[in-house]
């Protein structure tokens, strides 16, 4: 059956491509999940992706994807060094999750060094830019096919 693949973006990642630039690049949000859908669809998966502000939101959208989702990328942009919520979410969720972050967190700030999510995800990708994603689905895409 067609596996489907929730992506998850966090506080500030909707102003992706207008906010420091410098950082994130000039992708738009947009232009992530456009390029995501594409490259599910190639692999024969669905994806299904929501951006939120609000970590309550994000806690309630980790909660759905138990019902019908394969995998989750996640980028939780600052709730990923804050959150315990997001993550007691992601461990009751059963599927593969693969986390991503545009920059390269272990270059910035000490405070954004750590990340409550990697303790729970399948896989780490940061500093590889907006391309992180598309690593993301090729990398849950592998998953599926080898178990
Ligand atoms: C995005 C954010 O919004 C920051 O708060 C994180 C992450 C890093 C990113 O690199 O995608 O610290």
């Amino acid at each position: 059956m067609r596996k489907t693949i929730t992506l998850l973006n966090g506080p500030n990642l909707n102003l992706l491509g207008l906010r420091q630039p410098e950082i994130y690049g000039h992708e738009t949000l947009d232009d992530v999940v456009t390029a995501c859908t594409e490259r599910a669809a190639e692999l024969d998966l669905d994806l299904i992706a929501h951006q939120s502000n609000h970590e309550g939101t994000l806690v309630d959208l980790i909660q759905d994807a138990r019902n019908g989702s394969d995998g989750i990328i996640i980028n939780p942009g600052a709730y990923s060094h804050t959150s315990v919520a997001i993550l007691d979410a992601l461990n009751a969720y059963d599927g593969p999750v693969i986390e991503v972050h545009i920059s390269n967190i272990h270059q910035r700030e000490s405070f954004r060094h750590h990340s409550y999510v990697s303790a729970r995800a399948e896989g780490v990708i940061a500093g590889c830019g907006t391309q992180g994603y598309l690593f993301a689905v090729d990398r849950l895409h592998r998953l599926f096919s080898t178990t």
